[in-house]
């Protein structure tokens, strides 16, 4: 099947109530308060190892959320707080991983790149650049053995997109039809590389096209254009046509972890993203001239996030370390879970 041409953006006034946008607005916020404190957190000594923050790149996770349904599966690389905060997962949990506590999603043993939630589908934080998308077709794989039409969605960055294991999996994911939407984070930098210099072709979801895998590019800056895109692509594979691939543009404005030199590109640039296409500040500005919020509600939505955040931070702080027994646990799986 080839791949066909970007879709029309979304229209400027767009179809959609005001409790959707509030919706969005509120779980972006989440993710942009929440990867502010552990900023702090790690600048106060309390967050040891990695730690790369997803600020800037809210409107992925929280779009292509949006286009799923109970019961389908996530998996994404290291840049992983936000995808986890999407699907579900507590904050504190979330936050007391990063602080390596016994509270943490793996009992503080994996930290900000290994968490894992059988509850919400949420299958990791992988460390390894693109070792995370031959996973993603594994669970569409059995998911299709199950025929319970569940999708997969693999997240993976622009540099991980010029791993060789990406096209054997794009290879064998349409060769098998699997429901997997392989969604490829184009935030314009690997570690300090930007695509331009990596690169040669400028669309990376055109590659698909070797493959037989259709695809669009989006902007990732838009939720309501990622949620339409990932409609589109949810659609595909339950209606068991395969995978798609979509390219998501977006931009990360903090570093590429905790300690990045910033050399590759200049404060101008971010500048203008973040004055000129930042994600939240476009649903604020929806909501304000809809008439569907004032100021004043939105000043108290962000009062009430920054709470659940700091409770987070609080229950990161208190929860403890790990005990030195849980070094020997949860290395082997014993048993093969059984899920639906
Ligand atoms: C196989 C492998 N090679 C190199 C690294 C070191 N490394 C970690 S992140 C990264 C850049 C990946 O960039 P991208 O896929 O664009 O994701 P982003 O960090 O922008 O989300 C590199 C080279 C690694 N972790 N694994
Ligand atoms: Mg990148």
């Amino acid at each position: 099947m080839a791949a066909r041409k970007a879709a029309p953006k979304a229209s400027a006034k767009p179809n959609v109530s005001a409790d959707e946008l509030m919706n969005y607005y509120r779980e972006m916020l989440l993710i942009r308060r929440f990867e502010e404190k552990a900023g702090q957190l790690y600048g106060m000594g309390l967050i040891g190892g990695f730690c790369h923050l997803y600020i800037g790149q809210e409107a992925v996770v929280v779009g292509l959320e949006a286009a799923a349904e109970e019961g389908d599966k996530r998996v994404t690389s290291y840049r992983d707080h936000g995808h986890m905060l999407a699907c579900g997962m507590d904050p504190k949990g979330v936050m007391a991983e990063l602080t390596g506590r016994e509270g943490g999603y793996s009992k503080g043993k994996g930290g900000s790149m290994h968490m894992f939630s059988k509850e919400k589908h949420f299958y990791g934080g992988h460390g390894i650049v693109a070792a995370q998308v031959p996973i993603g077709a594994g669970l569409a794989f059995a998911d299709k053995y199950k025929e319970n039409g569940r999708v997969t969605f693999t997240y993976f960055g622009d540099g991980a997109a010029n791993q060789g294991q990406v096209y054997e999996t794009y290879n064998m994911a349409e060769l098998w039809d699997l429901p997997v939407v392989f969604v490829i984070e184009n935030n314009q930098y690997a570690m300090g590389t930007s695509v331009k210099r990596s690169t040669k072709s400028p669309s990376l979801w055109e590659r698909g096209a070797a493959y037989g895998i259709p695809g669009e590019e989006v902007d990732g800056m838009d939720v309501l254009a990622v949620k339409e895109a990932g409609q589109r692509a949810v659609e595909h594979c339950r209606a068991g046509k395969g995978p798609y691939i979509l390219e998501v543009k977006t931009y990360r404005y903090r570093g590429h972890s905790m300690s990045d030199p910033a050399k590759y590109r200049t404060r101008e640039e971010v500048q203008k993203m973040r004055e000129e296409r930042d994600p939240i500040e476009n649903v604020r500005q929806l909501l304000l001239t809809g008439k569907h919020a004032s100021e004043d509600d939105l000043k108290a939505i962000d009062k009430e996030i920054k709470e659940v955040v700091n409770e987070a931070a609080e229950f990161s702080k208190e929860s403890p370390e790990p005990a030195l027994e849980e070094l020997w646990t949860d290395i082997y799986a014993t048993e093969v879970p059984q899920e639906a």
